[in-house]
This record gives structure tokens, C-alpha cells and sequence, in this order.
């Protein structure tokens, strides 16, 4: 075993890439492509779009060196049965997941929307992971996945940073996954939340794991 060491806060981290598994949180072209449902509510979307490169290249890298690479997208059944109410009872009618959108039904899997924009795209043998929530772990088979792959470390990126990327790495926090997260593949709508929430992952001696950047990561792989 080969431990890879991150330079990271709240302080470097020693990885076995052998059990590292990149997670990348819903790169979806609803959120993240002019005249999707993301620009559709107001959103400046080129927040998000600059966490695309830093999370082509580490996927690159990742693929490189022949490490595990998930994708996960956020959506429900056409029919919504998987869909609880308390989520989509909110916000203007004319918006609601179901609603017709600028690329198909909003979070409805199949529709062009919920697809993952092309730059990102998983290649044969990635796992995608079709989330109802906006945890990774919920109702989903990734902690399976994991366990099947003998992962202890997971990488997790993508956005938005304190919506799914926080609520995944909590989840896998509490499951004993070491997360570490680099903050330049992440985005955020709000750039207050995105550092907010770097901040609350590193804090009180990692709390939730670990916060580096993709260049760092790549440099410790080597
Ligand atoms: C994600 C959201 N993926 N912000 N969803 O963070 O609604």
C-alpha cells in the first residue's frame, strides 16, 4: 500500500488511492447550462461553471490513475412517486420539480435537464448514481457500491457546495467515509455559502473531513 499524502485543512491527509473513490455530485445541465432551470430562477451560472475544469481535470486524474469515479444525479421518477411532498411543495407552481422547464420536465430523469453536461460525462464502467434526495446516500445503492470496492476515502465535489456536496459529505461522515473535499471543484449560486461551507467541513479539526483543491490532490496521486 502507497499512501498518497494531500496537503489539506485542517491538516494533511494520507490517502490510499487503492481505496479512494471521486464522487461527482450533480454536474447536471439544468444546473449548470445557459437556459437551464438554474438560470431560470435568476442564478448567475457562471458561478457554477467555474468548478467545470477543475473537475475535468481531477476526473482525468482520477481515470489516469485507474481510480474509481462516480457520478451522481439529482432526480425523481416521471411520475414523481419517489418525489416527497415537502419538496415539491415550494417555491412558484411554474417552477416545481415536475414542471415543464426550459429542458424538459424539472428533475424528472430522462429529460434532457437532469442529464450531466457533456465536459463531465461518465464513461462506460462509471457508476451514476440516480439520487432522490440531496445526499448521495439516501435511498441509493452508493454505500454498497462502496463497500463492495473496499473505499475508506472519498473525494467529494461538484454542486452545489452546501446543498448536495455539504448533505453527501455528512452522510458519508457519519458512515465512516474520510471526505475530502476540493473546494475549487465545488460551487455555489451564493459565494458567501461556498466558503462558508469549505469553512464548516475544515473547522473544529475537520468536523466533516478534509478541504483542499484539486491541484493538490493531483500533485500527492503524482
Ligand atoms: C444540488 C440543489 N445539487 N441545490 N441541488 O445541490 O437543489
Amino acid at each position: 500500500m502507497t499512501l498518497a499524502a494531500v496537503d489539506a485543512q485542517p491538516a494533511p491527509i494520507a490517502i490510499d488511492p487503492a481505496r479512494t473513490a471521486l464522487v461527482v455530485i450533480d454536474m447536471q445541465r439544468d444546473f449548470l447550462e445557459p437556459g437551464g432551470f438554474g438560470e431560470t430562477l435568476g442564478n448567475d451560472i457562471s458561478l457554477l461553471a467555474a468548478a467545470v475544469e477543475p473537475c475535468r481535470a481531477l476526473i482525468a486524474g482520477f481515470r489516469r490513475h485507474g481510480m474509481l469515479v462516480i457520478h451522481t444525479r439529482e432526480g425523481h421518477r416521471p411520475d414523481l412517486s419517489d418525489a416527497p411532498r415537502a419538496k415539491v411543495e415550494r417555491g412558484e407552481p411554474r417552477l416545481r420539480i415536475g414542471a415543464q422547464g426550459p429542458m424538459g420536465r424539472i428533475l424528472v430523469r430522462g429529460e434532457a435537464g437532469h442529464d450531466i453536461i457533456p465536459a463531465l460525462y461518465p464513461i462506460d464502467g462509471e457508476p451514476v448514481i440516480d439520487k432522490p434526495g440531496k445526499g448521495a446516500f439516501h435511498a441509493t445503492d452508493l454505500h454498497q457500491i462502496l463497500l463492495n470496492d473496499d473505499v475508506e476515502y472519498l473525494v467529494v465535489c461538484g454542486v452545489t457546495t452546501e446543498v448536495c456536496v455539504h448533505t453527501t459529505v455528512r452522510e458519508a461522515n457519519d458512515r465512516g467515509y474520510r471526505c475530502i473535499v476540493p473546494g475549487d471543484c465545488c460551487a455555489s449560486y451564493f459565494p458567501e455559502f461556498h466558503e462558508v461551507g469549505l469553512r464548516m467541513i475544515s473547522a473544529q479539526g475537520g468536523i466533516f473531513g478534509w478541504v483542499t483543491d484539486s491541484t493538490r490532490i493531483l500533485a500527492a496521486l503524482g
